[in-house]
């Protein structure tokens, strides 16, 4: 016997999976995986739904690699673009080695969050873990119902935690590397991202499209690269920038241009600091006549989307 089964002396025991990150929109899913990776990888906002897409982000530590998976928060679906976030979402539920709940230390559990949170996480048998975040701001009013909500529902430790300022991240950490399955490595241990850059420029600009514009105009926005030269110097890249009605091109646009000059400026600098070097940012804005509850161009940007059901409107 080579006795490979407990590994030969010497050899390297590693841990690796999958930990989904989920929770209510707004919880700090995005900004607490940024803070376990240590780059801003997915994009942050002050609005509720800021993420649609599965982000991954790759972490190794040590013996242990774990591979995040940042999801849309579990929201009430009105249309199609959400079937297809809440669907991603559960998705990487259903992959998940192990499930990392983010809750909202500012606001109290409601009826909504426990069917909409318990729902999500019938679709998966993985261990659960639960981080309780922006204790740095939050109400102890709301942390008490929250540690009360999830002894009754969950039954498990709380972390408490502070995506924002580190806090008790680190100890959420070591949790979580602990509920990791034995097993081979999944990446290259220096990687900590697997989605393409393309991906990542994109939502740069979506970013900061949220940032600079109010009410609807960050929900009816999808940006997509449609150009990527890097062999040039500053490095070309035409953004489409897709609007759900006409109307809203001139509002991106602005008096004389000056509002899709700011955008344009402001996400160039973001993605030179990510590239890392120069570019020419060329956005394009695009009416794609209600793309948000049409199925084809759902598809057409990206977006996975759960088989047809009789209660579909596109
Ligand atoms: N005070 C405080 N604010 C936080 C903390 N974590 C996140 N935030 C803020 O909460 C807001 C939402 O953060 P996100 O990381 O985008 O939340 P999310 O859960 O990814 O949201 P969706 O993608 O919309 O589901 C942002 O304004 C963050 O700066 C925290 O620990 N403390
Ligand atoms: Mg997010």
């Amino acid at each position: 016997m080579s006795g490979t089964e407990n590994g030969q002396p010497g050899e390297r025991r590693t841990r690796a999976g999958y930990v989904a990150l989920v929770g209510r929109p707004n919880a700090g899913k995005s900004t607490l995986l940024n803070r376990l990776i240590g780059e801003h990888l997915s994009i942050v906002t002050s609005k509720a739904q800021t993420t649609w897409q599965r982000v991954t982000g790759l972490l190794t530590v040590g013996d242990d690699q774990l591979v995040f998976l940042d999801t849309p928060g579990l929201l009430e679906v009105k249309d199609l673009l959400q079937r297809a976030m809440l669907g991603a979402a559960l998705e990487a539920l259903r992959e998940a080695d192990a499930v990392l709940l983010v809750l909202d230390g500012t606001w109290p559990p409601g009826p909504r969050d426990t069917e909409r949170i318990l729902t999500a996480l019938a679709h998966t048998s993985a261990p659960v873990r639960v981080a309780l975040n922006k204790v740095d701001a939050a109400d102890p009013d709301a942390v008490l119902a929250w540690e009360g909500w999830v002894a009754e529902h969950l039954g498990c430790p709380v972390h408490q935690i502070s995506a924002l300022t580190g806090h008790g991240t680190d100890e959420l950490l070591d949790a979580l590397r602990k509920a990791l399955p034995e097993g081979p490595f999944l990446y290259p241990e220096d990687d900590i991202a697997s989605d393409p850059v393309r991906f990542f420029v994109a939502e740069l600009v979506r970013e900061t499209i949220f940032e600079h514009f109010q009410q609807e105009i960050p929900y009816s926005v999808f940006c997509q690269v449609e150009e990527f030269r890097e062999e040039q110097d500053p490095v070309y890249i035409q953004v489409n920038v897709y609007v759900e009605r006409k109307s809203q091109k001139g509002i991106l646009i602005g008096k004389q241009g000056a509002a899709i000059r700011g955008l344009g400026e402001e996400s160039r600098k973001k993605i030179e600091t990510f590239l890392g070097r120069r570019v020419y940012l060329d956005l394009w804005v695009k009416p794609l006549r209600g793309w948000r509850k049409n199925r084809a161009h759902l598809g057409q940007l990206g977006f996975r989307l759960p088989p047809e059901d009789e209660n579909e409107r596109a």
